[in-house]
């Protein structure tokens, strides 16, 4: 498929492979043609670091001739596409939801809305874009409430992103409460993020809240399928090096908590705003994040820098960020594809009441022993 946004002829491609913005290939592990100098036989001697890089080297690799190929997978996504039967269990028995819904959740500021803007970019189609609206320039903009983004922008389209509130490090409990209900609940568009305080921030009003709670039932409310966590690789180079872990802990927090893992599957990592950084710095600071959050250097973290601003379409993308994030987005779809669990029978349903009742009536001959008992004891005492 060659439509869209970021679409490659050939010889764009091979003049798009000059200027492939290889930052990492500044290391001191290449050589002055650009080269790993690594010798693939002493697996022994790969350190996290020889890991990463291998990583980006696989990405760069892959991106010009995978990129359309992996895109159009997404463009053409129908919900249960990449689930594998197991079991002897057919399809049509599984619990597969119209679409599947990736929740981005992270601090404030860290790039959630920029990464759905690049979504938009990099996987939507070519024309206007309903780009979400971050807080760039001299804009304090905090998502209030909950968006919903059809990305791929087809009308048939078997994924959803949500956009949502940001947490905030200095009072993250009111914001994992947030996270916890999103995961547990489920979803909607224009759901109103509200927390104690709010009234006091300028783009917040008493009538927006109403006027949500009215328009906001209209949408469908979706069960959360995969969460990314997206944090500010700048913010976290900044605290490795100040030793202010506060931003660490938020995120580590963030990442280990139980209710964002679904089915036991961790969230991916995605690192925004490494251009900020120079290409030592960015190595490190990934390397460090992963080590501290607990998960792979390679396969449970992106970087992908959102440096797309709102409606402006990247004529001259950077094709591994491109491939990154398509990738990013893949991995999510498999994972949720093969979390689905088989649908309820008639049968599950009726041995699930048959228990509920039977415990029910275990509680209730529990409690008369117990009342019972209380009231012996009482007469021997007499
Ligand atoms: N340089 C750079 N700026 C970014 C990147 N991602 C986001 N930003 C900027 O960071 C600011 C906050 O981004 P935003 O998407 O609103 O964060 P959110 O609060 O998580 O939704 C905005 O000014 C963005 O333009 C990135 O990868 N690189
Ligand atoms: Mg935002």
């Amino acid at each position: 498929m060659k439509s869209g946004a970021v679409s490659y002829s050939d010889d764009d491609q091979s003049e798009m492979c000059k200027s492939l913005s290889l930052w990492w290939r500044t290391a001191e592990e290449f050589d002055e043609n650009g080269h790993l100098n690594f010798e693939i036989s002493d697996l022994s001697k790969l350190t996290p670091r020889l890991k990463l890089l291998r990583e980006m080297e696989r990405l760069a690799f892959v991106a010009p001739e995978g990129f359309d190929d992996l895109r159009h997978k997404l463009i053409t996504y129908r919900t249960g596409d990449f689930w594998l039967p197991v079991g002897g269990i057919k399809k049509e028995e599984m619990d597969i939801p119209p679409a599947i819904t990736i929740l981005l959740a992270g601090l404030v500021g860290s790039g959630k809305s920029s990464l759905v803007n690049m979504m938009y970019s990099v996987l939507g189609r070519s024309g206007l874009i309903p780009f979400a609206q971050t807080s760039s320039g001299s804009s304090h903009y905090t998502t209030m409430f909950l968006e919903e983004h059809n990305v791929v922008r087809c009308v048939r389209s078997g994924f959803c992103v949500f956009d949502t509130r940001g947490l905030d490090c200095n009072i993250m409990n009111e914001g994992l409460e947030d996270v916890l209900t999103w995961m547990s609940d489920g979803v909607r568009q224009n759901q109103p993020c509200y927390r104690p305080g709010d009234e006091k921030l300028g783009n917040f009003s008493g009538q927006n809240e109403s006027l949500s709670l009215i328009t906001n039932s209209r949408y469908v409310k979706r069960q959360v399928n995969f969460a990314m966590v997206v944090a500010n690789l700048a913010e976290i180079h900044q605290a490795f090096k100040s030793g202010d872990l506060k931003p660490l802990d938020s995120i580590r927090v963030l990442f280990q908590y139980p209710c964002i893992q679904k089915s036991n599957e961790s969230p991916i990592l995605i690192l925004t705003h490494g251009d900020k950084l120079n290409a030592e710095d960015r190595i490190n600071s990934r390397l460090k994040i992963c080590e501290y959050i607990g998960i792979s250097e390679t396969s449970g973290a992106y970087d992908i820098a959102c440096l797309t601003e709102q409606g402006i379409l990247p004529d001259e993308s950077d094709p591994v960020t491109a491939f990154a994030l398509t990738e990013a987005v893949y991995r999510s779809l498999m994972l949720s594809d093969r979390s689905h669990l088989p649908k309820r029978r008639f049968k599950d349903w009726i041995l699930l009441i048959v228990s509920w009742i039977m415990c029910c009536i275990a509680s209730f001959f529990g409690f008369l022993a117990h009342l019972f008992s209380k009231f012996d004891h009482k007469h021997k005492l007499k």
